[in-house]
């Protein structure tokens, strides 16, 4: 239903996204995105790059009269860095880092130059996403779903946080831990544990390496009934893992308590049903909202997996491709711990999921059409369901 393409190079003049497929009719605020884009921008760990960059975004096509036409939707974004970069005499690099794309890169497309790989496997690319995802948020906003994360670990610093309890009986706690992560540079719900982690953070650069860790991210309100079991690519777990592990250095990721789950018994990890006032709830959510590929109503909770980017002043033992001499791996600036900024590209990237599922669900070509429908789906309510009695049997055909 939902298209989205990006282009551009990490130090190109700018960075180009379309989406295609979101309905006329949605009301389209720059501001908004600017908003958006300039949280991917801070965080403690951020390299020097983004002193450089301000992202702001250039409304191309696709937006008339501040809405959405229904026409594919054209954005920019400018590389500041651009006018450093142009004209500018570049020696090839010859010497891969281990765990960048450099070497597969160049063994992939026959680059005889190691920078072309890394302008475009570069993570300058997210900015791009989150941009794009800006236009899915204002259509989820609108629907009354939200969507937010924050780092539960840094390097060996872990917050011991109660993901398990995260059901829609403790929306406030969820909004809560949200609008604490904001006011942390690592985005940490709790302020003792942020300390320490930019403790961690400090210590790394220090000592020339980086340091990767684990984002937790969750959708709120989100209707029972998005995605599908009856193929694999319909499934919404699926769907999420395949977004998700699309962003670069992403390298993990599980629904709800997954690893955790898989150490006990069903009876321990199966959120139990319970009737509340007609409704059927649940009263722990170690599935994260997710049962049979298809979303249950509940909080949808994600944990992502970010390993230590491949760029450090220390360096590895490489080899320099030019002339089959062992070197030590180059350093270019970036970023010593890019956990705390990837939040938002983790956002982007559930957005857009979510966004394009309840597009397949509503349908519809303008938000007009679409929220009426939206008002109108299954919301857990014991009246919602209407069962068979009577005995049947499987037909030959
Ligand atoms: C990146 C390296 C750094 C980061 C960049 C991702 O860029 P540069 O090589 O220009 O210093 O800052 O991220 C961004 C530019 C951004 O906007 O997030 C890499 O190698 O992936």
């Amino acid at each position: 239903m939902l298209r989205m393409l990006t282009a551009g190079e990490s130090h190109g003049p700018k960075l180009t996204v379309i989406l295609e497929g979101m309905p006329a009719g949605l009301p389209i605020s720059t501001n908004i995105l600017n908003q958006g884009l300039a949280r991917r921008q801070h965080g403690c760990g951020a390299g020097p790059r983004m002193s450089i960059e301000k992202d702001e975004i250039k409304i191309i096509s696709g937006v008339l009269q501040g809405k959405t036409t229904g026409s594919p939707i054209a954005l920019e974004i400018q590389n500041q860095d651009f006018i450093n970069w142009q004209g500018k005499s570049l020696v090839p690099i010859t010497i891969p880092r281990p765990g960048h794309a450099d070497l597969t890169g160049a063994a992939k497309y026959g680059y005889k130059d190691l920078r072309l790989p890394m302008e475009r496997s570069s993570a300058r690319e997210t900015a791009a996403r989150v941009a794009a995802a800006g236009i899915c948020r204002i259509f989820l906003r609108l629907l009354g779903i939200q969507v937010g994360g924050y780092v539960i670990q840094i390097g060996q610093i872990r917050w011991d946080n109660t993901t398990i309890l995260l059901s829609n009986e403790f929306k406030a706690a969820i909004e809560e831990r949200l609008q604490a992560s904001e006011q942390s540079e690592v985005r940490c719900p709790d302020k003792a544990v942020s300390i320490a982690m930019q403790q961690a953070i400090q210590a790394a650069q220090e000592a020339g390496d980086s340091l990767g860790g684990i984002i937790e991210v969750l959708a709120c309100n989100v209707p029972p009934g998005l995605g599908s079991f009856v193929h694999f690519d319909r499934r919404l777990d699926s769907q999420l893992a395949a977004g998700l592990m699309s962003i670069p250095a992403i390298k993990g990721i599980a629904i709800g308590n997954a690893f955790g789950n898989a150490a006990k018994f069903g009876s321990e990890i199966n959120d139990p049903i319970v009737l509340k006032d007609g409704h059927l709830i649940r009263t722990s959510n170690h599935a994260g909202g997710i049962e049979g590929g298809i979303s249950n109503g509940e909080p949808i909770v994600v944990q992502v997996a970010m390993k230590p980017i491949p760029t450090f002043p220390k360096g590895l033992p490489s080899v320099d491709l030019a002339n089959g001499q062992p070197a030590q791996s180059p350093f270019y600036r970036g970023d010593c711990c890019p956990v705390a900024r990837a939040v938002p590209v983790i956002e982007a990237m559930m957005v857009f999921v979510l966004t394009n599922a309840l597009l397949e669900k509503l349908g519809g070509d303008s938000i007009a059409e679409i929220l009426p429908r939206f008002q109108v789906l299954h919301k857990m309510q014991l009246d919602d369901f209407s069962m068979d009695t009577q005995p049947w049997t499987f037909d030959v055909f």
